[in-house]
């Protein structure tokens, strides 16, 4: 699988993630300060929190803090979608998950294109939350088939690019010079262009259905919308951000403050107003346009189906109270309240089955050398002091907070949600590959760690 003379997924990813990064901070002045922001948090919380700083060692996590982000973009296109596809897997990433954010209000479905082993995740976690417009939400039919032949002229990608992808599908992989090349020519999909492929007219037309149909429709590719680096602690960020001149969101979405994160609470800033410039008569008509802003999340504990049952069913308490969703000043002491009911330490989340663990051998563990042990369930083994379990990091994204993101980037005031169904089987068929089930994913994380425990238990009675 692996040839020595190919450059390694892991390390394409890397490139590729550092160079969008280097790139959307020199578009985005705003995403260099708001990195600014997250290092000096996060080193003030490990400084703070030495046990954390020792956790994130001991589970390699802390060489990745400053590797982690996610980017988003918006396709326009099936055939966009299944070419994307094979562009991610280049890189080692795969679509994770299906999101369907029509009753959110948002036209689009979506997907997560992410490394999916824990060895990979642990190298370069860098993923794309990728959504893929659904014209047949639109009910005027005139302007649906309008944006169809605008969306079907454009080329997203270089003729350099879709070569190396099947260089890299022909021969399994890409030598280290082809993997620069690679990295420099699929940035060009993700860069913003300030011409818009259409005259000021259809931009408007299309913006007032929906302002996201514009964005995706009146521009030569998806620029990427935001790039996201992780954070310890993002209560510290989003208090900071305004003595730092960033225009933060109103609320975190996600879960409450706890003391054992779970899942993925999420902030940005405000969209950009960027001038762009419209098609028509000689040097085109001059406009604005507002599609990219910054984020920042913070990852906790991966929930099992049922772990993740009572997150949807807590947060839709709070958010259909009274029917604010996440809106007044009191939003996050009701957060607070509701997921009083959700146990916070790490030893009733396992009991209770809510959470996904890993498992690694203490010292104990890795010196005894009694038979049997192999056998011991995790927990008894745990009892014993021969091993230690810690969380696995939830790697994907929720549909209500992305809902979130989206909705305070458009304005806010589309609140209503689309009659449509989700339409999974047409997203897959677009894509031309399954979807994986993100908690088969985190189940087999779990059983592939409580298999290594045992193997090295045995190998020590060799
Ligand atoms: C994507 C918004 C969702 C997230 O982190 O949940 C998202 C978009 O605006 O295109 O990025
Ligand atoms: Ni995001």
């Amino acid at each position: 699988m692996s040839d020595a003379h190919f450059a390694t997924a892991d390390d394409i990813r890397t490139r590729f993630s550092r160079t969008m990064s280097d790139m959307y901070r020199s578009e985005v002045p705003q995403y260099g300060t708001l990195m600014e922001l997250v290092a000096d948090v996060n080193a003030a919380t490990l400084a703070a929190d030495p046990a954390l700083k020792a956790d994130l060692e001991r589970t390699d996590d802390l060489e990745r803090i400053d590797l982690e982000r996610h980017g988003a973009i918006r396709l326009g296109t099936a055939e966009e979608l299944f070419t994307m596809r094979r562009l991610f897997a280049v890189m080692g990433m795969e679509p994770v998950g299906y999101y369907d954010l029509s009753v959110a209000g948002v036209p689009v479905h979506s997907t997560a294109f992410r490394p999916v082993r824990e060895e990979n995740l642990a190298r370069n976690p860098f993923r794309v939350f990728t959504s893929l417009l659904r014209l047949d939400l639109i009910e005027n039919e005139k302007l649906r088939s309008e944006a169809a032949a605008i969306l079907s002229r454009r080329r997203i990608f270089t003729p350099g690019a879709l070569a190396l992808i099947e260089r890299f599908e022909a021969s399994g992989g890409l030598t280290s010079e082809e993997a620069d090349d690679f990295v420099r020519e699929a940035v060009e999909t993700f860069r913003w262009h300030r011409e818009a492929t259409v005259d000021a007219d259809t931009y408007h037309r299309l913006f007032k259905v929906h302002r996201l149909i514009a964005d995706v429709v009146c521009f030569k590719g998806p620029h990427i919308n935001h790039l996201t680096p992780r954070t310890l602690d993002i209560d510290a960020v989003q208090a900071e951000m305004p003595a730092r001149g960033i225009a933060a969101k109103d609320v975190i979405e996600g879960p409450p403050t706890r003391r054992c994160p779970i899942l993925l609470r999420q902030t940005s800033f405000k969209a950009l107003e960027e001038p762009v410039v419209f098609r028509g008569e000689g040097e085109g008509q001059a406009g604005t346009h507002t599609a990219r802003f910054g984020e920042i999340e913070q990852r906790g504990l991966a929930l099992t189906r049922k772990g993740r049952a009572l997150y949807d069913r807590l947060l839709a308490q709070v958010r259909d109270a009274g029917g604010q969703g996440n809106a007044g000043a009191d939003y996050a002491a009701r957060l607070a309240e509701a997921f009083a009911a959700f146990p916070d330490d790490y030893e009733t989340l396992r009991r209770e089955g809510l959470g996904y663990f890993r498992f690694v051998l203490t010292d104990k563990g890795r010196s005894d050398v009694s038979a049997g042990l192999d056998s011991l369930s995790m927990e008894a083994l745990e009892a014993a002091g021969y091993v230690e379990a810690y969380p696995i990091v939830y790697e994907d994204f929720l549909p209500v907070s992305a809902a979130g993101i989206f909705q305070s980037n458009l304005g806010g005031e589309e609140q209503r949600s689309y009659a449509g169904h989700a339409s999974k089987e047409a997203f897959v068929q677009a894509l031309g590959a399954p979807v994986a089930d993100e908690f088969a994913v985190y189940e087999e994380a779990e059983a592939r760690a409580i298999a290594e425990v045992r193997a090295a238990l045995r190998r020590k009675l060799h």
